[in-house]
């Protein structure tokens, strides 16, 4: 059903294709490009929330992201929207082979027995259609209620759905969009050059959102919004993303969660089996064990 869809949108490809014959059960599924890692040392949570993945564009940090997804498992995984940038893909076809890895790994531990939740954001609205429907294991909602360990109550949303409500900042979003991809076009090439010179990850954009005062204005209005419509449903707090801002805070009582972004700040949101929650930025965890790996291979 997807591949018909992308199909129709965005022009014939093999790639989507081969996808939905295997999330219909009709095909073997293909391989992936990057091996997965094997499933033992994982890090296992009750819970693991990620969102603004944007696959199809070059902002998207698959490798990252597929490190992650070889080193976590969880009971129930919340996809909370922008995974895919049916924007962007509307615009160029972009889709590289490591894209294709992660849909291929989500695929895989929804069949392994991994309860996923799709709840599409605005720049994959195209399957908000498919709200209440089950693709190969991964049920689509338009939003969800999650319980935690410890008996809290949140609502899980992308976010987007407050945009009207922040129309004062309006001219911000809009001179926003077009700056924002500017600077991920240089954070992208900054970090080639990084790369090159054995540097770590580095993100422009978390640096000059610290700076910019607007746009930390903006970002707390937001963050109250959320809130503020969350503790208004009786819930005890909220999960979004949207804003690629990974973030706790509280409000009163109610508890405002963002899941960042695999853009940027590459992170993600994880619930521990009991009840805590923590919020990973995953470079900072690939430095951490690729600073004990040398101890580890001396020693062997
Ligand atoms: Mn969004």
């Amino acid at each position: 059903m997807f591949g018909q869809y992308f199909e129709g949108e965005f022009g014939n490809n093999g790639v989507v294709e081969s996808l939905a014959d295997y999330v219909s059960g009709s095909a073997e599924p293909p391989k992936p490009t990057v091996p997965e890692r094997s499933g033992e040392e994982r890090r296992k949570y009750r819970t693991v929330w990620i969102s603004d993945v944007h696959l199809g564009t070059k902002g998207c940090n698959a490798e990252l992201l597929i490190d992650f997804l070889d080193s976590v498992d969880s009971e129930t995984m919340y996809l909370v929207g922008d995974i895919i940038d049916g924007w962007r893909l509307k615009k160029k076809f972009y889709w590289p082979a490591e894209h294709n890895d992660i849909v291929w790994r989500i695929l895989k531990r929804a069949k392994r027995g991994t309860r996923i939740i799709y709840i599409p954001g605005n720049h994959d609205e195209m399957l908000r259609q498919f709200s209440g429907m089950n693709f190969g294991g991964i049920e689509i909602q338009r939003a969800a209620f999650h319980d935690t360990a410890d008996g809290r109550r949140l609502m899980v949303l992308h976010g987007d759905e407050f945009d009207a409500v922040m129309l004062s900042h309006r001219w911000l979003a809009f001179v926003g969009d077009a700056l924002y991809h500017l600077s991920m076009r240089a954070n992208y090439w900054v970090n080639v050059v990084r790369r090159r010179l054995d540097l770590p990850y580095w993100s422009l954009s978390k640096m000059a959102k610290h700076k910019v005062k607007n746009a930390v204005e903006f970002i707390g209005k937001y963050e109250e919004v959320v809130a503020r419509a969350a503790a208004e449903r009786g819930v005890d707090g909220v999960v979004c993303g949207h804003i690629h801002t990974a973030e706790h805070r509280m409000f009163g009582d109610t508890e405002y969660w963002n899941d960042g972004d695999w853009v940027e700040g590459c992170n993600a949101l994880v619930e521990h089996f009991d009840g805590r929650m923590e919020i990973l930025h995953w470079p900072e965890e690939v430095a951490k064990r690729d600073a004990e790996a040398p101890a580890v291979a001396e020693a062997a």
